[in-house]
C-alpha cells in the first residue's frame, strides 16, 4: 500500500536466491526528500563496483512519498515560533513504517548526535546493513524521533544543510570495510600496525622531483628500517597535530593493545 519510491543502484536481482550474489549483502536503506542526490559518489570507484556487485546495496526512500495532502506537505512551522520548518511527525512516521523490515539501526542524520568514528563505522559494517533518516529545513518532529528510538549520529561540527551528504560520509566509510570491497582482506596488518595514528608521508616516482628528493630511507630497500621510519613520522605527525589522538594511542600502546 506504500506510495514509497525505492530505489535499488546494486546490480538488478543480486539479492535474489540464485544470482551471483555473495552470501552476504550489507542493505543501506536511506529516508531523504532528494532521493536523487543517490547513490551520488557512492556510484563511484570501489563503493560503486561492490553495488554494481551487489555486495552491498542501496536504496532510498521518498519521504514525500508518503505525504497524504493535496500538495504533499512534508513540513510545517515550528510550534512556539521562530525561524525555518520543521519535518511532520505524520509524513516522517509513514516513511520510517515502511522501513521496519529493513535491517540495521536507525540513525537520524543530526548535528546533535553521537560523532561518527571508525569504531561506530566497524559496528555499522558488522550488522546487516543501516537504515539513515535525512533531516532537512530545522530538523524532525521530536516526537518521531522518540517513538522509534532513533538513534542520532552527527559527522563532526560543522552546519550542513541537510543529512544526506552526511548520509555519504557514513556510507562511504562503511562501505569500505565491507569484506571483498576494497581488498581489506590483504591490508589489515598495515592498519593495525598503525591503529589511532595518522599517516606517515607517502612518495611515488622520479625519487627527485624539482629538487626535492624523497627520504633516502624508503629508497634503502631495508623493509625493517622503512617500517621504523614510518612509525616514527606516524607518531610525530600525530603527536603535533592531534593531541587527542596521541594521548588515546599512549594509553592503549601503554595498555599493550594492538587492534
Ligand atoms: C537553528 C540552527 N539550525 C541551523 C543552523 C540547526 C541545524 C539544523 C539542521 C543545523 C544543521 C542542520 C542540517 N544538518 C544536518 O542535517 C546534519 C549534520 C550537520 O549539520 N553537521 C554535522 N553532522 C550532521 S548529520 C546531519
Amino acid at each position: 500500500m506504500e506510495k514509497a519510491i525505492k530505489r535499488d543502484f546494486g546490480k538488478n536481482g543480486a539479492n535474489e536466491p540464485g544470482g551471483s550474489a555473495p552470501e552476504r549483502v550489507w542493505r543501506a536503506t536511506v529516508l531523504t526528500l532528494f532521493p536523487e542526490a543517490f547513490p551520488g559518489p557512492l556510484g563511484l570507484s570501489l563503493a560503486g563496483k561492490g553495488l554494481q556487485q551487489g555486495r552491498w546495496s542501496l536504496d532510498t526512500v521518498d519521504i514525500r512519498g508518503f505525504a497524504q495532502d493535496r500538495h504533499r506537505t512534508v513540513d510545517d512551522a515550528p510550534i512556539g515560533g521562530g525561524p525555518g520548518m520543521v519535518m511532520r511527525p505524520d509524513v516522517t512516521d509513514r516513511a520510517l513504517a515502511s522501513v521496519a523490515a529493513c535491517p540495521g539501526r536507525l540513525i537520524y542524520l543530526s548535528p546533535r548526535g553521537r560523532v561518527l568514528d571508525q569504531a561506530l563505522v566497524r559496528e555499522l559494517a558488522a550488522e546487516g546493513g543501516v537504515r539513515l533518516l535525512c533531516g532537512r529545513f530545522e530538523g524532525v518532529d521530536q516526537r518521531v524521533l522518540d517513538a522509534h528510538r532513533v538513534e542520532e549520529v552527527s559527522v563532526g561540527d560543522y552546519v550542513l544543510s541537510g543529512g544526506e551528504t552526511a548520509a555519504m560520509v557514513l556510507l562511504d566509510a562503511v562501505v569500505r570495510i565491507l569484506p571483498g570491497i576494497m581488498g581489506n582482506e590483504d591490508s589489515p596488518g598495515e592498519e593495525s600496525f598503525e591503529a589511532g595514528l595518522l599517516e606517515y608521508p607517502q612518495y611515488t616516482r622520479p625519487a627527485v622531483w624539482q629538487d626535492w628528493e624523497v627520504p633516502e630511507v624508503l629508497l634503502s630497500g631495508h623493509h625493517e628500517r622503512v617500517r621504523q621510519w614510518r612509525l616514527a613520522r606516524a607518531e610525530e605527525i600525530t603527536r603535533q597535530r592531534r593531541p587527542d589522538l596521541w594521548a588515546r594511542y599512549l594509553a592503549r600502546r601503554g595498555e599493550g593493545r594492538k587492534d
